[in-house]
């Protein structure tokens, strides 16, 4: 780790992460062959980063940290802190990473590879306050059509269509929602023809953030509540599961949930750790409440 590391405090490090260190609100996807994750760095005080970094990985297991890719102030000028929540997509040999910043706007920079350099848009792609509730928290899903759509929301949940490029869509096209105690961190799956929304719930400094999901005939709902999909195994000390991403490995029908806890040991609301687990949906389009499993998943990426 290099110097982002040093403002972490003297805390232990967590056991049984992917990506050890402090991280949170995992966006994992595959692009070309390989996994990434693009987190939020996470260990100071309110959330306070200025950077997002992306690790890699052949076999979601082994990861290789390749530092920085967008540093507020830097890169993104409308923005100095609270770089939060990233979320990535890829499109005609373009990769997009939308973001959270100041806490209330949602940003999106573009770049040639998955690593960059990334390029801001130079404006907030979401003002605060252009919707209901704060604009936090993006996520992408592309339908099988490949229509982009991206997700956001704090307090109430959005998504719209994204256009073919990616940076900009039609404001009249957004649809909105207030999901079963909608918290944030909004997203968005399909298997077959069954969408899944999930979510999280309550405070992610809470030891009872957790993760609902609902299932929908299309990618705006509409939306049938399905229950809790993570939540604590306070047990095993596995606490505050929440902020998600979900993706299918692609050519197979397994599915890998990547979210954020405590770090253990010693975490709380600041100090949170990445972990994954499978995902399984039953024929009736519910999926199996997630078991939080204390070890690193393993699941080698074929090319393509
Ligand atoms: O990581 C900062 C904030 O904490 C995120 O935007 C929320 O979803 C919560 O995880």
């Amino acid at each position: 780790m290099d110097d982002l590391a040093a403002d972490q405090p003297a805390v232990a490090m967590p056991v049984g992460s992917p990506v050890p260190g402090y991280f949170a609100d995992p966006a994992l996807v595959a692009f070309d062959g390989r996994y990434y994750v693009y987190p939020t760095t996470d260990g100071s005080d309110q959330w306070a980063a200025t950077a997002f970094r992306a690790f890699s990985s052949g076999d979601l297991l082994d990861w290789e940290d390749h530092g920085v890719v967008l540093e507020l102030g830097r890169d993104v000028t409308w923005a100095q802190r609270h770089a939060w929540a990233p979320a990535a997509a890829h499109r005609a040999g373009r990769y997009y990473l939308y973001f959270t910043a100041r806490t209330d706007s949602i940003g999106v920079a573009v770049a040639d590879s998955p690593l960059g350099p990334f390029r801001d848009l130079g404006r907030p792609l979401i003002e605060a306050d252009r919707f209901e509730g704060r604009a936090i928290d993006p996520s992408v899903f592309t339908d099988d059509d490949g229509t982009a759509y991206l997700y956001w929301g704090n307090g109430t949940a959005h998504g719209v269509p994204l256009n073919e490029d990616m940076t900009s869509f039609d404001a009249s096209r957004v649809a909105s929602w207030t999901p079963t105690d909608f918290r944030e961190a909004a997203h968005v799956h399909r298997r077959g023809d069954v969408y899944y929304l999930s979510w999280s719930v309550d405070d992610t400094r809470d030891e009872n953030y957790r993760v609902l999901y609902a299932t929908g005939p299309g990618p705006l709902g509409p939306w049938t509540d399905r229950g809790v999909l993570l939540e604590k195994a306070a047990d095993r000390g596995i606490l505050a599961t929440g902020h998600h991403s979900v993706l299918n490995i692609p050519g197979t029908d397994e599915w890998v949930i990547a979210y954020h806890r405590f770090a253990i040991p010693g975490g709380d609301g600041f100090h949170r750790e990445l972990a994954f687990d499978l995902l399984h949906h039953q024929a009736d389009g519910s999926i199996t409440r997630v078991v939080p499993a204390s070890a690193p998943l393993c699941i080698p990426l074929q090319d393509g």
